[in-house]
């Protein structure tokens, strides 16, 4: 966590130098980013290196950004920090939220119209000032008040991705606890909903007060909101909440669905067991005075005559019917992910090399994976040329014979703006896999493209079908029914991009793509190798929307894969 912290506050001293603008800091605000960027992605602990003298061992880390990163240790501040801070207005970081909104644009903002926060801005377009700055105009406008009304709409949530580490962290902690027993997150987290508004996490124990103590104590905490015996709230040092409940083993169950939520489908629960003389609560299921259920939730359900109900269903949305009438799908389970069918290498934006990517897959028990790097249009970042394919697909072919993982040579090729496919076919027809995505024109309705797209022969998946990028940008519209039509008629799959920032097939098209009876492959998106672990976040994602097996491409192994992808 340490890591992210100081990673966040070099990258944020790079972003005020930005803003005032000083030519000479040209150098170091480069130096600060690239550190910001390294320090996230790197594996070692901060504060472990900083102890034995080797924070530049970290490529980007020289000898100024080392010593600003042990003042931090040492005094959990950034003397230089706290004096920039003071230089920018007090919304800074508020208005470099929004999506559209950089450092210099800010700086623009606030010395032409006195801009400092959210509401001024909100103001200054209401009055048609932004719009008239030159470089501004209407249609950049309309783009910061949809990022506004983004933000404000998901206000105070994080990203699933973004809390995921955190929360394995603070579970392996509490573990280290002697008096706890058992430890299970729940609450949206264990529902694997795309944002979390804040942790809950369950425990048992039979010394309530060493366990509320234990964990107040943590290095991780930055404020205790609440102290009590059943309950304690802290904020962490990333300002999550996090709120620990110890409770009685015998009533494990019990409180685990009670806390697990979601709301509705608790509210529902509760009148549909009331319909049938039941009696539920945090302590136990109860039939008139009779204890029904309350060790775990299995018993619990089974009480009421159904069937266990993934938390990932608990949404409300006919699991409880299905549960009673025996007819819960039988959902896609981590383990039965082969491989990854997106991701990207060092031959186009992303920061591993295939070698890198292909060994840390293979660690992850996949038996294949796609290296799916962009193509020549998507110039930003950095798509191969026709005459440079050849050259990966060489070095594909030489780890192919080293490595005990199959590397499959695969394209993310953009949908250009009238439908065309970015390659031409006798170029499409020597990737292993390709998948087909949308990269620009994000403000029309995309259907025709995506159409056109699918008729291509040599297209297997639509990669991230609907655009959106989890409180930055909404998806562009599309006529869904249209698309599941037509994909399920051409056999092409459609994505379930597992990226915590997209999370893009939802989980409500899922399931109705799989009426459709549509395909889907889940890919990572990694732009590194420690990011391929985001398939979990894939997987979950997929059972949200129903999803067995028999529905995911990438369960089979790769001869099948191979034939089907034919
Ligand atoms: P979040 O934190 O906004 O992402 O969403 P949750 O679902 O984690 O909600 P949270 O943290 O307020 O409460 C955790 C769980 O506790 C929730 O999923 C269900 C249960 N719960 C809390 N308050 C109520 C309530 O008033 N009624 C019912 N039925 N359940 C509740
Ligand atoms: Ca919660
Ligand atoms: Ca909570
Ligand atoms: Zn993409």
């Amino acid at each position: 966590m340490i890591n992210q912290e100081i990673s966040e506050i070099l990258g944020k001293m790079a972003e005020i130098m930005e803003f005032l603008g000083n030519p000479a800091d040209k150098f170091r605000i480069r130096a600060l980013q690239n550190a910001a960027i390294a320090i996230g992605e790197a594996s070692d602990n901060l504060e472990l290196l900083a102890r034995e003298h080797r924070l530049r061992e970290i490529p980007g880390i020289g000898e100024g950004i080392a010593k600003k990163i042990e003042e931090y240790i040492a005094t959990g501040k950034i003397k230089e920090f706290e004096l920039l801070k003071k230089a920018v207005p007090k919304g800074f970081f508020e208005l470099l939220g929004i999506s559209s909104l950089g450092p210099k644009r800010v700086k623009i903002l606030h010395s032409e119209l006195g801009i400092s926060n959210i509401e001024d801005l909100k103001k200054a377009i209401a009055d048609g000032k932004v719009q008239a700055l030159p470089g501004f105009g209407e249609k950049s406008a309309q783009k910061m008040m949809e990022g506004i009304d983004i933000k404000e709409r998901s206000k105070g949530r994080r990203l699933l991705g973004e809390v995921y580490s955190t929360v394995e962290e603070i579970v392996e902690n509490l573990k280290k606890c002697k008096d706890v027993l058992k430890i299970v997150p729940a609450g949206s987290f264990r529902r694997m909903e795309e944002t979390v508004g804040d942790i809950d996490i369950l425990v048992t124990g039979k010394n309530h007060v060493k366990i509320m103590d234990y964990f107040a104590g943590q290095p991780y905490v930055h404020k205790i909101l609440v102290k009590g015996d059943t309950k304690t709230s802290i904020l962490t040092n990333e300002g999550l909440q996090v709120d620990l409940r110890v409770v009685d083993s015998n009533q494990f169950g019990s409180a685990l669905q009670y806390f697990t939520g979601s709301k509705l489908h608790n509210v529902h629960l509760r009148t549909f067991a009331k319909n049938r003389g039941f009696k539920l609560s945090e302590y136990g299921f109860f039939k008139g005075e009779e204890l029904v259920g309350s060790k775990t939730e299995e018993e619990c359900y089974g009480a009421l005559g159904m069937d266990y109900i993934e938390p990932e269903l608990r949404t409300d949305n006919g699991e409880i019917e299905a549960s009673f009438k025996h007819q819960l799908p039988k959902l896609l389970e981590p383990k039965d992910i082969r491989g990854d069918l997106h991701a990207h290498s060092t031959w186009s934006d992303g920061a591993s090399s295939i070698e890198e990517m292909a060994r840390r897959a293979h660690e992850q028990g996949y038996e294949y994976i796609a290296m799916t790097d962009h193509s020549p249009s998507l110039t930003v970042a950095g798509g191969l040329k026709i005459s440079e394919l050849k050259e990966k697909k060489r070095e594909i072919d030489a780890l192919n014979e080293k490595l005990p993982i199959k590397i499959l040579f695969g394209t993310e090729v953009d949908i250009l703006k009238d439908g065309r496919i970015d390659y031409p076919d006798e170029v499409l027809k020597e990737f292993d896999v390709v998948v087909a995505s949308v990269h620009g024109h994000f403000n029309q309705d995309n259907t025709d493209r995506i159409l056109a797209a699918m008729e291509n022969p040599f297209v297997h998946i639509i990669g991230h079908p609907s655009g959106r990028l989890i409180g930055q940008r909404n998806a562009y519209p599309l006529a869904y029914e249209k698309l599941f039509k037509r994909a399920s008629e051409t056999g092409t799959a459609l994505e379930i991009n597992a990226h915590y920032s997209r999370l893009d097939l939802q989980d409500v098209y899922i399931r109705e793509a799989k009426r459709w009876k549509c395909l889907f492959s889940i890919g990572s998106d990694s732009h590194s190798f420690k990011s391929l672990w985001m398939m979990q976040l894939g997987v979950a994602l997929a059972r949200r929307g129903w999803a067995e097996k028999g529905d995911i491409l990438n369960t089979l192994p790769w001869e099948k894969l191979k034939k089907v992808l034919k």
